[in-house]
Formats: structure tokens, sequence, C-alpha cells
């Protein structure tokens, strides 16, 4: 979190194995569910592939109510630029863990965890972040569900949602849930949020 003046500036990120979903996720929250008077940009920002993974990050500045800027990212999942991940992640204020529900996918959900967990405790605040976790592809059929996912990759501290990014089956609600953990965090320290 920063504070510029009277304004405050959060952190958001996908965060998940390479191909999980992350930037079709964010895609369609900015397109389909953030009303475009809270867009701070037309378009999101994103650096790609040629072959359309991300790069770098996808990016977009949201205004959640007056006095709350919501800065939305997606790293990139690829391990080959697993350094960009990092950077890409530090200073988050809230995580959205995506984790890719097909059969095939579980060992690299696992990698990225530990990842994430290494992250959490080095780096700077980053063990405070709120954390949600989509449970993504569940419109798939070689896939777990929620339930056996979240117990076998220890992921059952947090609020989860199984979700479809393509329909954007339960997306909203996920940001929801994140925006009023954040929110409630901001009243607690004394902030001045609607
Ligand atoms: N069936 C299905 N396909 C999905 C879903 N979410 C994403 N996809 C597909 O999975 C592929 C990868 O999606 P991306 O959003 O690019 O994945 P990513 O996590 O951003 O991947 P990286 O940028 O490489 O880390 C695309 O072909 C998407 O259309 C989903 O919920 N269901
Ligand atoms: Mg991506």
């Amino acid at each position: 979190m920063k504070v510029v003046g009277d304004r405050i500036y959060l952190k958001l990120i996908f965060f998940g194995t390479a191909l999980a979903g992350k930037t079709t996720a964010l895609e369609w929250l900015f397109y389909h569910a953030i009303p475009d008077e809270m867009k701070l940009v037309k378009e999101l920002r994103q650096v790609k592939t040629s072959f359309g993974q991300t790069l770098l990050f996808d990016f977009a500045p949201i205004e959640i109510s007056q006095n709350v800027i919501t800065r939305m990212f997606s790293a990139t999942g690829q391990d080959y630029y697993k350094g960009t991940r990092t950077k890409v992640l530090a200073d988050s204020d809230g995580i959205f863990i995506v984790v890719d529900s097909q059969k095939n996918q579980l060992e690299n959900n696992r990698l990225i965890l530990q990842e994430l967990e290494k992250c959490r405790r080095e780096m700077d605040g980053l063990s405070e972040a709120e954390i949600v976790v989509l449970y993504n592809k569940n419109d798939l059929e070689e896939i777990y569900p929620m339930d056996f996912l979240s117990g076998d990759l220890g992921l059952q501290a947090w609020e989860g949602f199984s979700t479809c990014a393509l329909t954007g089956d339960n997306l909203e609600e996920a940001l929801i849930a994140m925006l009023r953990k954040l929110t409630e965090k901001l009243r607690v320290q004394g902030f001045d949020v609607e």
C-alpha cells in the first residue's frame, strides 16, 4: 500500500502457474465486470510474448472509490521469466492465487506455491498480503475438485472460488471478497474508505 496525499494505492496480483488463466481472469474482470467509470485506462496494458503468453505483466489501474486506487497486475507463469515474476509480485496487498485445476497440472501448482511461500517469507510485507484462491478451469473434465485441491495444496486457510475465467464464473465474487478484505484492513488502520 502506498499513500500519496489523500489517495491510497493498493496492488493486486494474479499469481500462478503458466497457462493457469491469470491473464484471462484479469481480462474478463476488466472488460465485463468493472464499470467504465472506474477504469483509469481504456485498455489493459499488456507485455506479451510472440505466442500470446505474459512476458512481463498485464496491468490496469482501477478507481474503486474516491480515495482508493487499485492497481491490478497479472504476473508471468513461465519459469523462463521467473526473475521478473517476483519483481511484479513485490509490494502486493492482495494475491489471487490462480490454481490450474487440471489433474496434469498438480505438480506445477505445487512448485509455484512453494515459490510463493518463499517470497512471502523473504519479501518485505508480503506475508501480510490478503489471499484469495481461484480454482480455475472448472469447466473442464479432467480436473480435481476445489475441495481436493485446497487440501492437497495446503490452501485451506484462504477463501477459495471455483472459477472459469473464460465465462467469468465466480470471478466477480472473488474480486468482491478480496476488496472487502482490503477495505476492512484499511478501516482497521484508521483510513476513511467508503
Ligand atoms: N477451459 C478453460 N480454459 C481457460 C480458462 N482460463 C484460461 N483458459 C485458457 O488457458 C490458456 C492460458 O490462459 P492465460 O490466461 O493466458 O494463462 P496465464 O495464466 O496468463 O498464462 P501465462 O501468462 O503464461 O502465465 C488460454 O488458452 C485460455 O483461453 C478456464 O477457466 N477454462
Ligand atoms: Mg498471462
